[in-house]
């Protein structure tokens, strides 16, 4: 099995960096670098939330809102609320969301800037409960969602905007990183995001079908 590297690249409000997730096999620990600058003390926590954000350019208050990227990666139902909920870091990492990235490793709150690098035993690119092909969310100190970002294959990302000048080798780039998703498991087959019934079109650079 392959190693898995994936990452979500920040560039809203000002805020440019990058998360980079990396985990040899479904076995081993992920390995976290956050790069953030131009923070501002403006941010606090921050999370995998469950859907990537939408294609089309929007406000970030738009973007990362509920409807688009949905509340906190947590397959396993974990209650933030219960008072056994840990309140920082400092808990064995199975008993945070998996989503709660700042609960197992600190939060923003007064930095201007970060790079950061964590060991993460609950945070899996592999699997049903892969947080490939979800979003990270950071979050204003007072909870309101502040910016948002994808969390992707960069190197395949990269490739199809180089090709699609080249409309075949861009509808084959296109139909891999489709591949890649299913085999990840982040197409919901249930419930309201539920891809069953739907029409799959593959898009040229320039919008046409
Ligand atoms: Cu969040």
């Amino acid at each position: 099995m392959d190693k898995k590297e994936v990452s979500a690249m920040v560039n809203m409000r000002g805020v440019k960096g990058y998360f980079l997730f990396r985990q040899a096999t479904p076995f081993d620990v992920t390995e976290v670098h956050v790069n953030l600058t131009n923070l501002g003390g403006r941010v606090g926590p921050y999370h995998v939330h469950l859907f990537p954000t939408p294609p089309m350019r929007s406000p970030p208050q738009t973007t990362c809102s509920n409807d688009n990227v949905g509340g906190h990666w947590n397959p396993f139902g974990l209650d933030t609320k219960d008072s056994s909920y840990p309140s920082g870091p400092g808990s064995t990492h199975d008993r945070y969301e998996v989503g709660d990235l700042s609960g197992r490793h600190g939060a923003l709150e007064g930095k201007a800037q970060t790079d950061a690098t964590f060991t993460d035993f609950n945070l899996p690119l592999f699997g049903r409960n892969s947080i490939v092909g979800r979003s990270v969310v950071i979050h204003q100190p007072d909870g309101v969602r502040f910016l948002c970002s994808s969390i992707g294959y960069p190197g395949e990302v990269h490739v199809a905007r180089a090709t699609f000048r080249h409309p075949v080798f861009g509808l084959l780039t296109e139909r891999n990183q489709l591949q890649a998703q299913f085999l990840d498991g982040n197409m919901p087959m249930t419930g309201p995001r539920s891809i069953v019934g739907r029409s799959l079109v593959v898009h040229y650079a320039n919008g046409s079908r």
